[in-house]
């Protein structure tokens, strides 16, 4: 794994919807440098550097006011590539990181008053070697009460996270509600089956994201849309957007994040959705201190 991937557009388009003021970007990563920023020895693929200046420029481009950057697995637990890019976002950056189960209070008290406000817990074994929900659950039990979990998972797994889901002490957030199969449609079995998750408990957030790898149609991703809008108008209060930029191993698609961005009405087709989902329910998320 000697070769640096290049998974984003050189160019993306300028989109034609306009995001409200204050829109958060609210899943998106940064790579490296990696001269400064070494990506760990497990990682799974090995990224060209995509820094804070690149991400910065993209949100201005896409009209966007804020970001939530998720760590990367290819950092590993090292948030340093996160916290290095909050720290240069003048206010408009918080994150989410990933972290040793073992991580003590203070060290969870520097990455709190670094802009962190969650961590995740990944379940892909493409990404991952291990994922110990025992552990996780410890750790869980130990987060700053304002804090967050954000899972990251496949349809298939569902099930069998339920309980481990329902036994988490704060807020959760599905990272692309769990890669549902969109082209089984609204009321298919994988997106029935998110939803009966959502019901379990009041505070499971989604992400509506990732319509380039739920949909291999391609842009406008209509089947994404059919599936994910019905879901955006019953869960209002619990969905967010992002463009997950730098689309880790999407090398083969490298999607237009000016495309994505025209998505959004069709997924949040009112104001009040648009202001939800890429406003208000981040914000309470993320600036909630
Ligand atoms: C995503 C998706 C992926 C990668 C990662 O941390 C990561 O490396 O999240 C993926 O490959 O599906 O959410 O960015």
């Amino acid at each position: 794994m000697n070769e640096r991937i290049v998974s984003w557009h050189s160019s993306p388009s300028k989109p034609s919807y306009s995001p409200p003021p204050g829109a958060v970007d609210s899943h998106c990563h940064v790579f490296g440098p990696m001269d400064r920023f070494p990506f760990s020895p497990k990682a799974k693929y090995l990224p060209q550097d995509a820094g804070p200046e690149m991400l910065f420029a993209l949100r201005d481009h896409l009209g966007f006011s804020r970001n939530v950057i998720v760590q990367a697995s290819c950092h590993g637990t090292d948030n340093s590539a996160t916290l290095h890019a909050i720290a240069q976002s003048e206010g408009k950056a918080r994150g989410v990181a990933v972290v040793d189960p073992e991580i003590g209070k203070a060290e969870l008290q520097k990455l709190d008053d670094g802009g962190i406000r969650g961590i995740r817990f990944n379940f892909l074994k493409r990404l991952v070697d291990n994922a110990p929900k025992d552990k996780f659950l410890e750790v869980a039990r130990r987060l700053p009460a304002h804090w967050h979990v954000v899972i990251y998972f496949e349809a298939e797994l569902l099930e069998e996270l339920r309980p481990f889901i329902g036994a988490i002490p704060v807020p959760v957030v599905i990272d692309h509600m769990g890669r549902p199969d969109v082209t089984q449609g609204p009321d298919g079995p994988e997106m029935r089956a998110f939803r009966s998750l959502l019901e379990d408990r009041d505070d499971i957030y989604f992400k509506a994201t990732c319509p380039d790898r739920l949909d291999a149609s391609g842009p406008p991703w209509n089947d994404f849309a059919a599936a994910v809008r019905p879901l955006v108008e019953d869960y209002p209060e619990r969905c967010l957007w992002g463009t997950d930029w730098p689309h880790p191993n999407q090398q083969n698609i490298l999607p237009d994040d000016g495309a994505l961005v025209d998505m959004i009405p069709l997924i949040a087709p009112t104001d009040e959705l648009q202001r939800r989902m890429l406003v208000d329910n981040p914000m309470r998320l993320y600036w909630n201190d």
